[in-house]
């Protein structure tokens, strides 16, 4: 019989799904910090410091209607460590891997933490998150769709902290939304992750009324209810959900939108 720790370590690596992926690090100002490490962190006491929150595993939300949807389906555990940044500093989230055949939008959105303080944030209340980048489907681009643009960088997205945002604790909300079999009702794959950052410098632009999530992903939206192949046609535009980028967000690091 295996030792107790080989076969929990199997029994992970068996629920990791291959073509699927999670946020592995974030990389900042130079600096690499780890996220939650699927199929390792479960099992290493104490529990590391990571920066981003833990998730169960590397596939989609199970129910983009619950509280799942706010951090992903890891329980929403704050995570020991806040990244510090200035506003206007670009973040780079680097996926372990991302396969080809789920495309999709690629949205960013940031919260407040209350009297940031992200430890005991969670976000799943109110109209907090508001989009910051959004990349989805652009018919002359090469590739056309947000994520595989990211696999194409190398499994990698950046994003620029809006250079007037006041300073304070943050969570970034990093997402992929793979419409692989969006054409069947809560077919919709979202795979988002929460990085906690701490905005050292600013300016004193404060978020407005965003989105709730869970909430505002409606299984009936045309974003979330879509078929991909008539969008590939050109017979559908698509406007991914969550709602329009804000205002003081900076120009796109990935590329060019839509
Ligand atoms: C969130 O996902 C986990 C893992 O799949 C599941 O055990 C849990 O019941 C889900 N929670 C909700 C509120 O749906
Ligand atoms: C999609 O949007 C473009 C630009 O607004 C428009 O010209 C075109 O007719 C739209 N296509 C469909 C199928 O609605
Ligand atoms: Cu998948």
């Amino acid at each position: 019989m295996a030792p107790l720790s080989t076969t929990l370590l199997l029994g992970s690596l068996a629920s990791l799904v291959a073509g699927h992926g999670y946020l592995k690090s974030i990389t900042v100002n130079g600096e690499n910090y780890l996220a939650w490490q699927v199929g390792q962190d479960d099992y290493v006491t104490p529990p590391p410091v990571r920066y981003a929150r833990k998730l169960a595993d590397n596939g989609p939300v199970p129910d983009f209607t619950t509280a799942n949807i706010t951090c992903g389906a890891g329980g929403n555990i704050p995570a020991e460590g806040v990244i510090e940044l200035a506003a206007g500093d670009t973040v780079t989230l680097n996926w372990d891997q991302w396969g080809s055949s789920h495309s999709g939008p690629v949205m960013n959105y940031l919260a407040h933490c209350t009297n940031d303080d992200c430890k005991s944030f969670a976000g799943d209340t109110g109209a907090v998150w508001v989009k910051i980048e959004q990349l989805a489907y652009n018919p002359a681009g090469s590739p056309p769709w947000a994520s595989d643009l990211l696999r194409e960088q190398g499994a990698k997205w950046k994003v620029i902290i809006p250079p007037t945002l006041a300073p304070g604790e943050y969570l970034l909300r990093h997402e992929i939304l793979g419409l692989h079999v969006a054409g069947t009702r809560m077919g919709a794959q979202f795979y988002p992750s929460c990085t906690q950052i701490r905005v050292t410098q600013g300016g004193s632009a404060e978020l407005p009324e965003g989105i709730a999530l869970p909430g505002a992903y409606d299984p009936d939206d045309a974003g979330i209810l879509t078929e991909l192949w008539r969008i590939n046609q050109g017979q559908i535009n698509y406007t991914a959900p969550g709602g329009p980028v804000w205002s003081e967000a900076a120009p796109d690091a990935n590329r060019e939108g839509p």
